[in-house]
Formats: structure tokens, C-alpha cells, sequence
């Protein structure tokens, strides 16, 4: 298998700075010597290079609307050449909001492809406002609305039609939600396992049904927000939420990913260097990402 690995440091979709050294964390961490052990063929990409961080406050809803535009078009630039290349893009934030671009790419890739496309958005938080209904207009909280277009036509339509309906689309690990993200997830019937769910059914069960409908003409994108996890065990991340997956119900699941053997693209995001303990968040993620991509303690049947 054929990797690349995308640098994208920017924080501008971010309400707090410091996601912009994200992809060097990751390398520090020894991210591409770690997947080349895995036997794939890893070439590192190195870092976009896109507009700073003008750090000024919300404008009609948003802030940095320009600058996360330019964000995105170059990441929907970068994975849609590795995708073509048959490269699998592995996205390296940076802040969330980089996924639009990211998933854009992704699903004008299947589309002329002709293949259906799954994602499942690992997260604290829905990602789910809109420009009405954000309390902060920072674009990394607007996502996946974005992707189901509902957000600026400059971030809906990277690809064209909207990039997502929602029946494509999965949440797990949420437990921060805003009351206008409820009622818009409710709204459209978007597949949601919240730490709720996990505690009930246990993640074995929540990652069966999230997969159940991938099959051999799928390509299955991972989005991962490293808030996802218990801050216990990923400090580094701009806003935490406690109450996450453990150690062990991450690896469950990515050991999962990997078996279904679908995955197309991964997005590992919102990494925070400044407020991460000795790179302890960065380790862990390449940790996780060993595991998705096929490692595991014994041969199993
Ligand atoms: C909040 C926080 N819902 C917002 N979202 C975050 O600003 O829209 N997403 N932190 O990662
Ligand atoms: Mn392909
Ligand atoms: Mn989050
Ligand atoms: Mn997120």
C-alpha cells in the first residue's frame, strides 16, 4: 500500500492557537518510520503553505473565512492528486475545519470513481454548526455542516455538489454538543454513537454497526479529531472535553478499521503541541495510527 503523508499547519478554523505545529509533532513522533515498519510506502509530502493566522474576530458569522477558503482549496489540491496517484492521503493537521477540503476531495474521488463513500468523524464534539448557529464563528466547530452543505458557498461547493449526504455520514465519541447541533443532527437522521452509546453497547458493537454497510466498493475515510479521546491520555488538544474513549476502546477500533479493510483516507487532526505533556498526544496518535493500519499483538483467525 501506498501512503502520503500531508502536512496542514494552520490553526485558522481554531479557537485556540497552537493545532498549526500539529504536523511536526507528528513527525517528531516518528510518524512515517512507524508506518514504514507496517510495510506500506510512506512518502512524506512535508507542509503546505498557506496564509497565517490573522487572529481577528468573527465577520458575518465567521472568522478567517478567506484564510480557511485558501486553507482548503490547498488541501483539496493535495489529496485529490494522491487519490489520483492511488497514494492513500493521510491528512495531517492542523485544525478540523481542514477536513472539508480534505472529504471534498474525497468524494470527487468516488464519485468518478463510482465508488460509495463512509465516513466516520471520531470527535468530541458534532462539528454540525452553522454560520447562524455557531457560538464562536470559528470554522472548525462548522465541519460537517459545511460537508452536508449548509455553511459558504466557497467551503460547500470545493467539489462541486455537496460532498456528504447524511446517510454517509458517522459520529462517535461525541459528548459536547451546542442545542442548534442537536436539533440539525437530529434533523437529518445522521448516525450518532455518543459516549452514551459506547457505555451501553461497548465499543465492539458501535464500530459493527458503524461499518455494517461498508462493503468491497467502499472507500471508508477516517476523520479524526485527537479531542475525541479522553484528555486523561491526549492533553494536547485545544478544547477538551472529559469523558472520552479509553486507551483500550481506541485500539479496539482501530484494530476494527483495519480488518474491514476499506480505508481510503485519514484525517488526524486538531493536535496541539503547546498544550501537549512531553509529545505524549503526538505518540499516541501515531500509536492509534500503527493500529489502523494493520498492527496488532497476535495473527488472529
Ligand atoms: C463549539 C466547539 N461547538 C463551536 N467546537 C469544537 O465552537 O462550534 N470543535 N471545539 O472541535
Ligand atoms: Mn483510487
Ligand atoms: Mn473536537
Ligand atoms: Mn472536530
Amino acid at each position: 500500500q501506498h501512503l502520503s503523508l500531508i502536512g496542514a499547519p494552520t490553526d485558522v478554523g481554531a479557537s485556540v492557537l497552537g493545532a498549526s505545529m500539529g504536523p511536526d509533532a507528528m513527525r517528531i513522533a516518528g510518524i512515517a518510520q512507524a508506518l514504514r515498519q507496517r510495510g506500506l510506502d510512506v512518502e512524506d509530502r512535508g507542509n503546505l503553505v498557506g496564509p497565517a493566522n490573522p487572529q481577528q474576530a468573527a465577520q458575518g458569522g465567521f472568522r478567517h473565512l478567506a484564510e480557511v477558503t485558501a486553507w482548503n482549496r490547498l488541501v483539496f489540491g493535495a489529496v485529490s492528486a494522491e487519490l489520483s496517484a492511488h497514494r492513500l492521503p493521510l491528512l495531517l493537521g492542523g485544525d478540523h475545519c481542514l477536513a472539508i477540503g480534505s472529504i471534498s476531495a474525497v468524494a470527487r474521488h468516488c464519485r468518478q470513481a463510482g465508488k460509495r463513500l463512509r465516513v466516520l468523524w471520531f470527535d468530541a464534539h458534532a462539528d454540525a454548526n452553522t454560520p447562524a448557529s455557531s457560538p464562536s464563528g470559528n470554522l472548525h466547530g462548522m465541519p460537517v455542516a459545511c460537508l452536508l452543505g449548509d455553511g459558504p458557498a466557497d467551503l460547500t461547493s470545493l467539489a462541486g455538489p455537496p460532498a456528504l449526504q447524511p446517510g454517509a455520514l458517522c459520529l462517535i465519541g461525541v459528548r459536547s454538543v451546542d442545542a442548534t447541533e442537536k436539533r440539525y443532527v437530529n434533523d437529518r437522521g445522521i448516525e450518532v454513537y455518543d459516549m452514551r452509546s459506547i457505555d451501553e453497547i461497548g465499543m465492539r458493537t458501535v464500530m459493527t454497526q458503524a461499518l455494517q454497510c461498508v462493503d468491497a466498493d467502499t472507500h471508508l475515510h477516517v476523520s479524526f479529531d485527537l479531542d475525541c479521546l479522553d484528555p486523561d491520555i491526549a492533553p494536547g488538544v485545544g478544547t477538551p472535553v472529559r469523558g472520552g474513549p479509553t486507551y483500550r476502546e481506541m485500539q479496539l477500533c482501530m484494530e476494527m478499521l483495519a480488518d474491514c479493510g476499506a480505508l481510503g483516507s485519514v484525517d488526524i487532526m486538531e493536535l496541539n503541541p503547546a498544550l501537549d505533556v512531553r509529545n505524549q498526544s503526538a505518540e499516541l496518535a501515531v500509536d492509534l495510527l500503527e493500529s489502523l493500519f494493520g498492527k496488532s499483538t497476535l495473527m488472529r483467525a
